[in-house]
């Protein structure tokens, strides 16, 4: 296992607070936070990491204005790869963020800037995004000469829908405020700090038995890769294992015994 602090992470930074809240820096700011391949391999060792370490929920935030500019095209462009070594890259890169998708613990991205081509890749692996009004996204792979690699047909796609998508990289559009809510790109948009909502969100999913957070955080998208007949039943395997966990049962028994919170709307909260 990774030492978390060993300084073989250059380009990415992680602190784990006593709540076992990890904060996960991309340190690139001077490039927009774009991902070179030494990057990608900090992701793959730090998201392989953090579950071992018993965190229970993950901030991923940025250094600098921007969160993530994509591939790193100045590399990208002098190394001049061959198709295999452009797949092999790639297949990093969806090690990468399977990592993170996968993860069975929740990570909360705050996003600013551009969250673009494989920024927003990076961005729609995790499992709650929240942008302020200056975040924008976009996919400027057409306008590059290049296609997605690192799993945007999959994940934007699943976002917005086949049909934003082609839109987005065949005429460059960009998506910001409501509209990038409305679209299904983020689930919150704010008006201050992005980070400071990040935590707070992962702060109330830490509160959740760690076993709920890892059917949440890793089954959903596995699910989704099934066929329903098969979804169904492995869903139904899941409830059996995690609806029967001893760390429900206070929980259950606080609602039996009528003082647990209630599910009910707080006055006039306007966040989305
Ligand atoms: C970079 C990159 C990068 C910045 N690769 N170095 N992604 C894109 O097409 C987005 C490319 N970037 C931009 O459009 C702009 O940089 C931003 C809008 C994000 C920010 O603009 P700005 O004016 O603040 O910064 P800048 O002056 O453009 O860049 C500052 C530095 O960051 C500069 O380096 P410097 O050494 O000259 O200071 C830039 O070269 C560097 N930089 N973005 C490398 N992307 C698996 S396939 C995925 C395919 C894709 O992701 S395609 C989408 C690529």
């Amino acid at each position: 296992m990774i030492d978390l602090s060993h300084p073989a992470l250059n380009n990415i930074d992680v602190e784990i607070d006593g709540d076992k809240i990890a904060v996960v820096t991309l340190m690139r700011g001077s490039k927009r936070n774009a991902l070179d391949a030494a990057t990608i391999e900090e992701l793959v060792a730090v998201f392989l990491a953090l579950p071992r370490e018993g965190v229970r929920a993950v901030v991923l935030r940025a250094e600098g204005d921007h969160f993530c500019a994509g591939l790193d095209l100045v590399e990208h462009f002098k190394k001049d790869r061959s198709p295999a070594d452009f797949m092999h890259v790639c297949l990093r890169w969806h090690e990468a963020f399977n990592k993170i998708e996968y993860s069975g613990i929740p990570v909360i991205a705050a996003l600013k800037g551009a969250v673009v081509g494989g920024g927003l890749e990076l961005a729609s692996s995790v499992h709650i995004r929240v942008a302020d009004q200056g975040t924008y996204f976009a996919l400027p792979e057409g306008q590059r000469g290049l296609f997605t690699g690192g799993g945007a047909t999959i994940r934007v796609a699943g976002l917005v829908g086949k049909a934003r998508m082609i839109d987005m990289m065949l005429t460059g559009r960009i998506y910001q405020g409501q509209e990038a809510v409305d679209v299904g790109l983020c689930q919150y948009l704010i008006d201050g700090n992005t980070e400071d909502k990040a935590f707070e969100l992962a702060r109330a999913a830490a509160e959740n038995p760690p076993l709920s957070n890892f059917a949440i955080c890793s089954a959903i998208s596995h699910l989704q890769n099934m066929s329903p007949l098969d979804a169904s039943y492995a869903e139904a395997v899941l409830a059996g294992v995690v609806n029967t966990q001893p760390a429900s049962r206070d929980r259950l028994e606080a609602f039996a015994n009528k003082t647990a919170a209630r599910v009910k709307p707080q006055n006039s909260k306007k966040e989305n």
